[in-house]
This record gives C-alpha cells, structure tokens and sequence, in this order.
C-alpha cells in the first residue's frame, strides 16, 4: 500500500502556512486524493535562484585508492565479482553509487589472466586507462587494447568483456551515466549465454581514443589557438561518424592547462568528474581547496565556481559530464567572469 503522506505529522518540515489547522477535513481530503496543495512547498523553490546541489567537491588520491582496489585482488576475482570495482562514491549522495547526479566513476582492476565476463546494459559506459599496458576490452567481440590515457567507449546494450593476458595488472577509470539511466527507471542488465562473445575483426563498434592522439592533437591546439583563460586549451572527445559526443548521455573532454596557468574563475551546469593524467595542481571549488597530481580523480558540483592553478609544468586533465544531455535539452549553462 502506499503510505499517505499526513500533513499534521508533517508540520515540523515548514510548511507555508497555517491552513491545515483551519480546514483539517479539506487536508484530509487531499491526503485521502493523492492531491498535494503546492502552495505549502513552493516556497522551497521560489526561495533558490540556482541549482544547490547535494553534491561535494572531492577528491580521491591515487595512492590510496590504487592499494585498496589491489587488496581485493586477495579477496575475490573478477569473474566472482562480476565486475571488481571500487566506486567514487560522492559523499553527499551516499550509499547510491554516484559520483555526481548522473555520472558515475569507478576503479576497475584486471589482474594477470583475467577476464571479467561479457554482459551488457542499459547504462553507456567508458575507460579511461590509469595503469598497466596491454589488456583489451571487447565490445560486441571487437578487441582494442588499452594503454595509459586512453580513452575507450562502450555505448549502451554493447556486449563487453575485458580481458588481461599480460602479467601486469590493469587498473582504470570507469565512467557510466548509470546514476541518469536509473532516474529514468530504465535499467536492463543481460549476461551473454558464454563466458566470451565470439572474437570479431573491425565490426566499427569500438571506439579507442588512443592517449598518443590525442596527446598530439592537444599539442597542436596549444600551438595554433589562444589559450581560454577559464580552461586552458580544451578538446571534447566526438564520433568521427556524426561530429557529435562520443555517446548521447556521455561528454567527455581532454584539456591542457600550461605550467603556471591560473584560471580566472568559472562555474558550468554540468557536474564534471576530472581524471589527472599529467600535472600537479590545485582547484578552489567554493572553499574547498583539492590538491590533485597524477591519476587522482576529483568532482566539481553543479555551478560550483571554481578555479585551477598548475605548478611548474604542464597539467593534462581528462573530464566527463552530462553536458550533452543538458545541452539537447536546452538547460546547459555556463558563467564567466563578465558575464
Ligand atoms: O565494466 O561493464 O564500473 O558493468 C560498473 C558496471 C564497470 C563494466 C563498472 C559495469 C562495468
């Protein structure tokens, strides 16, 4: 049964007004309809002039998340685990496996001679590789092999298994738009009948964006365009076949702050989660100041205002949002300094 809400039990969270005492036959019809007066709670949204946000700055230093992810090696394999992953659970959302509102990231392990078994789902996902060299994942039977920065996509309902034959492990950073897909009450989940989809050569299903070209196409930026003074040079990661984002729900960038930049300060609709791949810096989100270096992953909210500063060398940072979804939508938003 469905628990009816009850407005005199109700009376502690604020309400707007009185009425209820007056006319407590007329509230108690409402409750009895399934019909909530708006007046009593709108205020909460009339009060907001922006997006206040349940989520956190933070950050997850590499060290510490690279020797709890490999402790579980020693506790479970990666076919029992289905997938052996820990996720960057944002401390504002707790227990609900979400970095930010939508997007979700992970540290997945592949232990010498493993494979995690081949599913799929709703939810789009990618990896981007922090550590190791030479394990695969397959998407739709279609190996690519990943090496550090690289950037690999597996959209929604591909079949996907990755596979390390090399003896080294494989760490990296997973990033699915699950948290969304859950909202929209649209999770499907199908394990494949084998443990292994059939290996299939150049069926045009996986997208690798190799960290040696994109590397270079940054190069190239700096070389022939201004630097932004919000964000340095910045690339977004797109599908050659249409020009448009690598997956519908997923935006995912790659930008280049030069050694000693400061950025002046910048706030954006999209909660972005950030991926060091070169660099020492700082960002100021609010007041919180995260100190980020290689490999550490970090959450700036929903139009938190923030500012990076790179130390004496270049800083590489990979990033992924919902912005495509905000953007398709109409709500994308962003503020600079003068605006
Ligand atoms: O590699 O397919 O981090 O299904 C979470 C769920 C990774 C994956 C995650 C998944 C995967």
């Amino acid at each position: 049964m469905v628990e009816k809400r009850n407005f005199a039990n109700r009376s502690h969270q604020a309400e707007k007004t009185d009425l209820w005492k007056e006319y407590p036959d007329y509230y108690r019809q409402l409750e009895d309809a399934h019909l909530w007066p708006l007046w009593e709670e709108i205020h909460k949204f009339t009060a907001r002039p922006s997006p206040r946000s349940k989520v956190l700055p933070y950050l997850w230093q590499y060290k510490d998340a690279r020797n709890l992810v490999l402790a579980s090696a020693d506790m479970l394999t990666a076919e029992e685990a289905e997938r052996r992953v820990l996720a960057l659970e944002n401390p504002g959302l707790e227990h609900r496996l979400a970095t930010t509102q939508t997007m979700y990231a992970g540290y997945q392990l592949l232990m010498p001679g493993e494979i995690a078994p081949t599913h799929r789902h709703s939810p789009a996902a990618f990896r981007f590789i922090l550590e190791g060299e030479g394990a695969y994942t397959a998407v739709n039977g279609e190996k690519t092999i990943m090496n550090p920065g690289d950037f690999v996509v597996t959209p929604s309902w591909a079949w996907h298994d990755h596979g390390n034959e090399t003896d080294i492990p494989m760490i990296w950073l997973d990033g699915l738009d699950w948290p969304l897909v859950n909202q929209l009450g649209l999770w499907f989940f199908e394990i494949y009948p084998e443990f292994q989809h059939p290996p299939i050569k150049n069926s045009g299903s996986t997208l690798n964006y190799t960290y040696k070209s994109t590397r270079t196409s940054l190069d190239e930026m700096q070389g022939s365009q201004k630097c932004d003074s919000c964000y340095g040079f910045k690339m977004r990661y797109t599908n050659p076949a249409n020009n448009e984002d690598v997956m519908p729900t997923i935006s995912a960038f790659l930008q280049l702050m030069p050694e000693g930049f400061s950025s002046e300060p910048y706030r954006q609709t999209d909660a972005c989660i950030y991926s060091v791949v070169e660099g020492h810096g700082c960002t100021i989100v609010n007041d919180v100041k995260l100190e980020w270096g290689p490999k550490d992953a970090f959450v700036i909210p929903t139009w938190a205002k923030h500012q990076h500063f790179v130390e004496s060398s270049d800083a590489i940072l990979f990033s992924f949002s919902d912005r495509g979804v905000q953007e398709k939508l109409g709500l994308w938003r962003e503020q600079r300094p003068n605006d």
